[in-house]
């Protein structure tokens, strides 16, 4: 049985929507990130430096999972897993494929996540009162050229590896979502808008992001 350890509001969200897209049962542990406490967790619940979590993921980080005595970290390589594991639409389906899958997966967390997180952090997520201006706008503008070659490739089809929605749009969706505040990036980039609205549309998305909305801010 698959467990998933990390709050919703954690890049634990895809390997939620993902598990949900499968149609496969977890267990799921509410590990909260530890700079979000204040004071004392709630009892019983884990942060991302509780002494049990770190056994479990010495990085003293969300998301980790433990399936059939597998332990794994790093949000985006346990959806390249646990698609491969479970097969099916969502999954590469030659070598070929699995070589876009890990390109077009390396390329969010190397080329976008660095730059939408902050675009996240100074546009929208923290307090107005921590937020640089400066910083958003440097990310913004690094953005550009990344979201430009996301524009050209879904100008001609409709999802990253061609006619199919598969795992690997819902990590690069993941990355990119990070970058909603910056409203001109998606406004210039309509292929990608309507890309992300098409992903954001599936049932398994939106039950993730209920559980989300659920979960104490
Ligand atoms: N590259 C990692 C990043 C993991 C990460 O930074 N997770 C954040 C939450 S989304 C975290 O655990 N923060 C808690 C902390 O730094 O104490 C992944 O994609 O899984």
């Amino acid at each position: 049985m698959l467990t998933i350890y990390g709050v919703y509001r954690s890049r634990a969200s895809r390997n939620v929507w993902l598990a949900l897209e499968l149609g496969i049962p977890f267990n799921h542990v509410p590990v909260i990130q530890a700079y979000r406490l204040k004071g004392e967790p709630p009892a019983g619940m884990l942060h991302t430096k509780s002494p049990e979590f770190l056994k479990v993921n010495p990085n003293g980080h969300i998301p980790s999972i433990e399936d059939d005595g597998l332990v794994l970290h790093e949000s985006l390589a346990i959806n390249l897993y646990l698609a491969r594991k479970h097969g099916g639409p969502l999954a590469p389906a030659d070598v070929a494929e699995e070589g876009l899958a890990a390109m077009w997966t390396l390329w969010a967390a190397t080329e976008v996540e660095p730059h939408s997180i902050q675009v996240l952090y100074h546009m929208a997520a923290r307090p107005p009162e921590e937020r640089d201006a400066k910083v958003a706008e440097a990310a913004v503008e690094a953005l550009a050229a990344p979201f430009r070659v996301l524009n050209e490739q879904l100008s001609k089809q409709p999802y990253l590896l061609g006619e199919r929605f598969t795992v690997v749009d819902i990590n690069v969706a993941e990355v990119m979502r990070y970058a909603l505040p910056a409203k001109a990036l998606w406004a210039e980039n309509p292929a990608v808008s309507a890309w992300l609205k098409a992903c954001h549309a599936r049932p398994a998305y939106q039950e993730m992001m209920n559980r989300r909305n659920a979960e104490p801010e």
